[in-house]
């Protein structure tokens, strides 16, 4: 099965209104000599619907880094799946591990969040982490198989080519030093695998699994070769518009 590579930026809480409209200017038209890759900008809530706004028409796809599992009531300063939708966004990001960490965000809400955001037409891209604390190679993996089982709970199988997870390693985000491409597949085709067991083969052979933390134009290419790694998600290297599109040309 050949999947469609990814590339996304995730700019966190970076960028103003008006400099993620430039940025989505300045990348639109070199994108077009890429179609074979799907491009996907992330940006917190206030920047939302200006990014949807500099995106028509053009093959920029919009993410939304957060989303509450209600589409409605009172719930002060959480964002609705169902608003978002009505706004445009096409996916959203959930479980990125500073939501994890930061916000203390739990298996069981990860699960919630996809499965709203799925009812809502929107498109998860679930966040697998790894905690640099777990020092077993057995425990490790179990962790990961844990929060992937945990995320997909109860989503129906037809449903699972919508999602899209990616695997961020704690110790790579922001700092620098991404993974290495070897380890990087080996949690990739873990997660792969543990896709198979909950749903098929067929299904986990369509989904598609990022690699994330410190991915730059120095090693991308080495992850994207790896046979299950089928795009990045980028932070601090994809604040830059010249190099998110640098880094959508090695991903060609
Ligand atoms: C990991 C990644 C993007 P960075 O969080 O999600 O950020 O590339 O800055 O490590």
């Amino acid at each position: 099965m050949v999947r469609k590579p990814i590339v996304m930026a995730n700019w966190k809480m970076n960028k103003l209104p008006s400099e993620a409209s430039d940025y989505i200017q300045h990348i639109q038209k070199p994108l077009l000599a890429y179609p074979e890759i799907e491009t996907i900008l992330a940006g917190q809530d206030v920047l939302l619907d200006a990014m949807v706004n500099a995106a028509q028409g053009t093959t920029i796809e919009i993410a939304a880094e957060n989303v509450y599992w209600k589409e409605r009531g009172a719930y002060t300063g959480e964002t609705s799946p169902a608003a978002l939708a009505d706004l445009g966004i096409k996916h959203v990001i959930i479980g990125h591990s500073e939501r994890r960490i930061y916000f203390r965000e739990t298996n069981e809400m990860v699960n919630l969040k996809a499965l709203a955001a799925l009812r809502n037409g929107l498109h998860p891209i679930v966040a697998i982490d790894e905690q640099i604390q777990i020092v077993s190679h057995s425990d490790h993996m179990h962790w990961v198989v844990n929060e992937v089982i945990e995320a997909l709970k109860g989503i129906n199988i037809e449903d699972i080519p919508n999602v899209v997870l990616a695997f961020e390693p704690t110790q790579s985000i922001g700092s620098g030093q991404a993974l290495n491409a070897d380890q990087a597949q080996e949690n990739l085709y873990l997660i792969r695998q543990t896709v198979s067991d909950m749903f098929d083969a067929q299904i986990a052979d369509r989904v598609r699994i990022m690699y994330g933390g410190s991915v730059k134009p120095a090693n991308a290419l080495a992850l994207l070769e790896k046979p299950d790694i089928d795009g990045v998600l980028v932070g601090d290297a994809a604040l830059d518009a010249n190099t998110f599109l640098e880094l959508v040309r090695l991903a060609q």
